[in-house]
């Protein structure tokens, strides 16, 4: 790819934007960066790109630049509509993501993970398990390493595993994982699509340059990704829960079973740590992934043994006069709180934040059935108590700390208090993580 003497403009300047600009400048582009946000804003990220001479247009996106320029790199965070792009695409200038520029530098096996939840504990899973292989192996994407920092690393890498969002497949033209893998789909991310079908249709382009030498691992037991699964080019290497399978891996009894190509491998359960049927579908999804590109079961089987539940997953908290406190800060849509309500009974729930436009309903029967008391909080707290406030004791609070102390006046012993918000946290707090650690500090605080 030329890259040398070319104006490359980069739209937005976060994590991904400064990777890209670094990695573009250091290799003789002429860059621009864009971004919505002002230069005092963006002072961090100017201090990384301080050793290049790169052209910046802040505080507005400048439509003559996007047509003047040769390629433009988009940030995942940048929504696909916007004006200057879709004038840029109709004056045929070449627009890609970030993954897409990293996959043209990739020379390794490439396992891509997607799907709305259990993206980033199937990434790391599968990291782990190459490493304990004794792979060098890159990890990163969505879960929070730019994909570009790989090309820019300038080292040979055995495996990559990228975690990706659809936000980052929305401008790819030929990113081609090896294997890629599709754990579940639910109702996410419907303040940026217009509906729930386009959601979907970007995900699935993570299969749409795989051949027929490539795999597509894919949830069996979930309708909507095997319904979307039946035309794919790769060949398909499904999991399950619930159905046993001639090729693909499932789990029975205790039991994970590995089939491929007429060869079976077996790895009891009962030790691994990660709890939950969620989890369970990750390391299969993971492992299968493994196993596709080359890795050894016995160190595979190692690595799920001792793998442990990552920070903000339902994560124990703590125990205070009988009543247990979980924290599940970076469950951001309905699918993941349903996970956490099901493995829980007695619970109050602390619910709420920026809305994302998706429905609450699928989880009336769960907060009918496990929660006697609901107490809401943030920007959202007024729909989630339409959908949901008549079945169950329902509260609003104004902070997350008013939230805690309300839940331990009220719960009785023997009860939980999830915090399992079903949406993301920008209205009130910088990120999930602040919205953990202000929930943990609170708990303790009691
Ligand atoms: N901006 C504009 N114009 C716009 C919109 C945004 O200039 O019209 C600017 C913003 O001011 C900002 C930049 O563009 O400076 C956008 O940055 P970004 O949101 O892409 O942030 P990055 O730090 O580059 O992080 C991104 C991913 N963020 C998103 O997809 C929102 C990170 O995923 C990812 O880890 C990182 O790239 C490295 O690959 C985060 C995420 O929330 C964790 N992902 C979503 C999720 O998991 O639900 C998809
Ligand atoms: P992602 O990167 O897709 O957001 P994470 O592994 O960070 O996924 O988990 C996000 C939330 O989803 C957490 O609340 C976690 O408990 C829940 N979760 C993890 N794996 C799954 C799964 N396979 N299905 C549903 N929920 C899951």
């Amino acid at each position: 790819m030329q890259i040398k003497d070319k104006n490359i403009l980069v739209v937005g300047l976060a994590k991904t934007g400064v990777a890209c600009a670094r990695f573009l400048a250091a290799q003789g582009a002429r860059v621009t960066v864009t971004d919505m946000r002002s230069k005092t804003a963006l002072a961090g990220q100017f201090a990384e790109l301080a050793e290049f001479n790169i052209s910046q247009e802040l505080e507005r996106h400048n439509e003559a630049t996007f047509l003047t320029s040769d390629l433009i790199v988009v940030s995942p965070g940048v929504p696909m509509d916007l004006p200057q792009l879709a004038s840029a695409q109709h004056a045929g200038v070449e627009i890609i993501s970030e993954i897409e520029l990293a996959a043209r530098f990739i020379d390794a096996p490439l396992a891509a993970i997607t799907g709305t939840n259990g993206k980033t504990t199937t990434t790391s899973i599968l990291g782990t398990i190459f490493k304990h292989n004794g792979y060098h192996t890159f990890v990163g994407g969505n879960i929070g390493t730019p994909l570009i920092e790989l090309a820019a690393s300038h080292q040979i890498w055995d495996q990559v595993v990228a975690e990706i969002s659809s936000f980052q497949l929305e401008w790819i033209t030929s990113f081609r994982p090896t294997v890629a893998a599709l754990l579940n789909l639910s109702e996410d991310h419907l303040d940026r699509y217009p509906d729930y079908q386009a959601y979907i249709d970007a995900k699935l382009r993570i299969f749409e340059n795989q051949t027929d030498d490539d795999f597509a691992v894919v949830n069996r037991d979930d309708p909507l990704v095997w319904q979307h699964a039946q035309n794919l080019t790769a060949q398909l290497f499904p999991f399950s829960r619930k159905i046993e399978l001639d090729e693909g891996i499932f789990s029975k009894d205790g039991v994970i079973t590995y089939r491929h190509n007429g060869h079976e491998e077996c790895f009891p359960t009962a030790a691994i740590r990660l709890q939950g049927v969620h989890n369970l579908e990750n390391i299969m999804a993971a492992v299968a992934c493994a196993l596709l590109l080359g890795c050894r079961p016995d160190e595979t089987f190692e690595t799920i043994l001792c793998f442990e539940s990552l920070h903000h997953r339902m994560e124990f908290v703590r125990d205070v006069n009988g009543v247990s406190y979980y924290e599940d800060s970076k469950a951001t849509n309905v699918g993941s709180v349903e996970k956490a309500l099901e493995s829980f009974s007695a619970i109050t729930l602390i619910a709420g934040g920026k809305d994302k436009g998706g429905s609450y309903a699928p989880l009336v029967p769960l907060v009918g059935e496990r929660v006697q008391h609901l107490i809401l909080i943030g920007e959202a707290a007024e729909r989630m108590e339409l959908e949901l406030g008549r079945l169950t004791d329902t509260r609003r609070a104004k902070t997350l700390e008013d939230a805690v102390h309300i839940a331990a006046e009220i719960t009785a012993p023997g009860g939980t208090v999830l915090m399992s918000p079903a949406c993301s946290s920008f209205d009130m707090f910088k990120d999930y993580e602040e919205r953990a650690q202000r929930f943990i500090a609170a708990v303790k605080a009691l």
